[in-house]
């Protein structure tokens, strides 16, 4: 536990500080190709990733343009759940669209 107790008598009168280590975080990236539309990408943007429509063709673009893209930062767990939906959704719609995730 972090913080320290301050005791009189073997009893706890205050925590000085509270337990506050944080996740790591993961980069969750999306990968260019010469298949996946355009328009898919967006709506995974949009639907995976909660970007706004706006905000989910930038992205888009920027994969598009420089080969990958920065879509979010998550927890572990979180991202990992995040890149297995965005694969499992692409080829659903028969798209070989990849995503990756590394360490923030
Ligand atoms: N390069 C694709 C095309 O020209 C579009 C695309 C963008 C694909 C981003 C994947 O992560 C990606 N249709």
């Amino acid at each position: 536990m972090a913080g320290t107790d301050r005791r009189t008598d073997g009893e706890v009168i205050e925590r000085t500080r509270q337990d506050t280590r944080q996740p790591d975080l993961y980069k969750v990236l999306l990968l260019n190709d010469d298949y996946t539309t355009m328009d898919f990408v967006v709506e995974v943007l949009e639907s995976i990733f909660n970007k706004q429509p706006a905000e989910a063709f930038r992205i888009m673009m920027a994969v598009h343009t420089q080969g990958k893209g920065l879509c979010g930062v998550y927890p572990h767990e979180v991202a990992e759940t995040k890149v297995e939906s965005v694969v499992t959704l692409a080829r659903e719609h028969g798209f070989p669209l990849r995503a990756a995730m590394e360490p923030e």
